[in-house]
């Protein structure tokens, strides 16, 4: 949606606070149905029951492939640039990411993929990954993406829980400096996972891979039968607007994540809204989202959203300081990127390297940025502000969650008057509210509370696969008639959001969320540990840093290789993105006399704040805050 001023913004806000539905439904007049919906919305949030476009017909990949050749079929939709520069990028136009995508969606069908199946899809950032998505939406198979950085046990527990039948990964994969053995974990997983039928390996990095007859077959050689039985078409399933699309697994405060729904008629209407209106999308603009597409913020502004707008999407297969901290400015340059949408955990981490990176590199491309996955403090925003968008770049905060979809909270560029640190306003359709602790609505200005919606939105998840009571617990029943985002907000004196960091106990490790009771769950599972408590701590670099209190009696002498270990057996359990930065033993936790850990003392000890660690009272053996002070790292 175009918005030429900050006065029409208010207007069209105000229209969708009145007329929600017919609000809706004019931004989904923009997408191609097969068929329109009989009702814009059903639902209530006590079961929850939310249903957009009932009765609408479509498929997602009609609207990002088919719909654009006519017009746009020689534009490039996606631009990959590989991990070595001195490897050459490749092109996609729309025409020829259609006819893949028809293709591999026939291998998918050659392989017994059906309508409704879960596949799960764990690639490195290569152009086969957008691939894999869109071919799996045009068969109606649902895709389960699990990143790269999640061990073998994460995934096993991801494929199982969705019954996965069939997986679709890569020999390998290259980042930075490093080649991850992506079919090997796979292998090591699948030992758990019956359910699996088929694994479908593209060829990326020539390692050796070991291939079981009859379940693994590779890539290119699927693609070479369909091309010779001259089988590369492949019409589009017709889908309900409520069908399921994807699920994306995302932790939570309890130590099972969550594997959050999203259907094909509201997550494809969210997902290109927000993307055409934040960014203020014009059709010669190229798009450099820096996620990965294993996490929400690349399946909805990598592919869903851009390329369902017609636009190009950069996708970069490498990390932003390899081979140098110039890589970003780099690709910024040579592909001359207009918008670019990154993290500040990476923004933060290029700051430190100072300003030789940037020198000879042409960056005047640019005229719109973007920030995503934690709260931007000030000094990298202005650094962004400044270094990279040359003080004339709006930068658009956005806040949102993998059960949102798409953006909630954020500046529309050119149209919102920035503040620093803040995400500004809603867009138009998001009613946010902030409650207190008695569930009450706080009005006015100048106020914080807890964050929750309290009106649905096309994107916002549908259910928690396979337990629908759990999504409803999470999300639902901490306040009644609300959706509960589990950030805590501030609405300044003007209005304008700033989202101050998660009220429970998830963490946010370089804008990775990450529950503290998984961590504790895999520290228990180290031969020595008797018990742990998780909690994050300020980093610099990465947001929150992982501190672990542990209970380890039996330790090495050598407490250092206990630490080892002990990180060791997070990273296989989890994976290494959950790995403590710091590991603390103690004798006891500090624990109520009824058992529960008060990892408010334990937070504070963590931040070096000790000088006031407010009640303690209530403490069984107030004894072990005092060691556990004295040992602080
Ligand atoms: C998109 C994504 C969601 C959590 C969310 C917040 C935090 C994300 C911002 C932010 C402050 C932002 N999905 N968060 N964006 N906090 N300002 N602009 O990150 O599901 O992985 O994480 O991330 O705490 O609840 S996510």
């Amino acid at each position: 949606m175009k918005i030429t001023s900050f006065e029409e913004y208010h207007q069209i806000y105000k229209h969708s606070l009145d007329q929600p539905e017919e609000f809706w439904a004019g931004v989904a007049d923009t997408f191609q149905w097969r068929k329109k919906w009989d009702k814009v919305l059903d639902w209530n949030f006590t079961e929850p029951k939310v249903r957009w476009f009932d009765g609408a017909k479509l498929n997602i990949t009609e609207n990002c492939l088919d719909r654009h050749l006519d017009a746009i079929g020689d534009k490039p939709a996606i631009i990959w640039e590989p991990n070595d520069p001195t490897e050459d990028h490749r092109v996609l136009t729309y025409k020829q990411l259609h006819v893949k995508v028809c293709e591999f969606a026939n291998v998918l069908k050659n392989n017994g993929a059906q309508k409704g199946d879960r596949i799960c899809i764990y690639m490195p950032m290569v152009p086969e990954l957008a691939i894999a998505l869109l071919a799996c939406a045009r068969i109606g198979a649902i895709h389960s993406v699990v990143f790269g950085g999640f061990s073998a046990q994460s995934i096993a527990d991801r494929i199982q829980d969705a019954s996965c039948n069939i997986v679709i990964t890569a020999d390998g994969g290259f980042r930075g400096a490093k080649d991850i053995p992506l079919k090997n974990v796979i292998d090591d997983a699948l030992v758990q996972c019956p359910s699996v039928k088929k694994v479908i390996v593209l060829t990326r990095t020539h390692t050796p891979v070991s291939m079981i007859k009859g379940r693994d077959v590779w890539w290119e050689d699927e693609i070479k039968k369909v091309e010779t039985q001259g089988n590369t078409a492949c019409e589009a399933e017709e889908m309900d607007a409520e069908d399921m699309l994807f699920i994306l697994y995302t932790s939570g405060s309890t130590g099972k994540p969550k594997g959050v729904v999203h259907t094909c008629g509201g997550y494809m209407v969210y997902a290109g809204y927000t993307f055409d209106t934040t960014f203020q999308y014009q059709p010669e603009e190229i798009f450099f989202c820096t996620a990965d597409i294993g996490w929400i913020t690349g399946h909805s502004y990598i592919v869903y959203g851009p390329l369902s707008q017609g636009a190009t999407s950069l996708m970069f297969e490498g990390i932003p300081t390899w081979p140098d901290a110039g890589r970003f400015w780099d690709v910024v340059d040579k592909h001359k990127v207009n918008i670019l949408y990154t993290a500040p955990t990476a923004i933060r981490s290029l700051m430190s390297f100072g300003e030789e990176p940037l020198k000879g590199k042409d960056l005047s491309s640019l005229t719109k940025l973007g920030s995503v996955g934690e709260p931007i403090n000030e000094e990298a925003w202005h650094w962004f502000d400044e270094k990279i968008g040359h003080g004339n770049c709006p930068i658009a905060d956005t806040w949102w969650q993998t059960e949102n979809g798409g953006h909630m909270i954020t500046p529309i560029v050119g149209v919102t008057p920035l503040k620093p640190g803040y995400a500004s306003f809603p867009l138009p359709g998001i009613q946010p509210v902030l409650v207190d602790e008695k569930g009450e609505e706080i009005h006015g200005n100048g106020v914080s509370g807890n964050l929750c919606i309290k009106y649905p939105w096309p994107g916002i998840l549908r259910t928690t696969y396979g337990d629908h009571e759990r999504c409803r617990q999470t999300y639902f029943a901490t306040y009644p008639n609300m959706y509960f985002t589990g950030d805590g907000c501030l609405r300044d004196e003007d209005g304008y959001y700033r989202i101050t960091g998660r009220v429970d106990d998830v963490l946010n490790v370089s804008g990775h969320r990450i529950g503290t009771a998984e961590v504790e769950n895999a520290i228990n599972m180290h031969a020595t540990v008797v018990e742990s408590a998780v909690v994050g701590y300020p980093h610099d670099i990465k947001g929150q840093g992982v501190y672990a209190f542990v209970v380890s009696p039996d330790k090495h002498e050598n407490e250092d290789l206990t630490r080892k270990d002990i990180i060791m057996t997070v990273s296989r359990i989890i994976g290494p993105i959950a790995k403590p930065d710091k590991i603390q033993f103690v004798s006891g936790l500090p624990k109520t006399r009824s058992g529960k850990i008060m990892r408010r003392i334990l937070r504070k000890i963590a931040e070096g704040d000790t000088s006031n660690l407010g009640d303690t009272s209530t403490l069984l053996d107030p004894g072990v805050v005092e060691e556990i002070k004295g040992g602080a790292l």
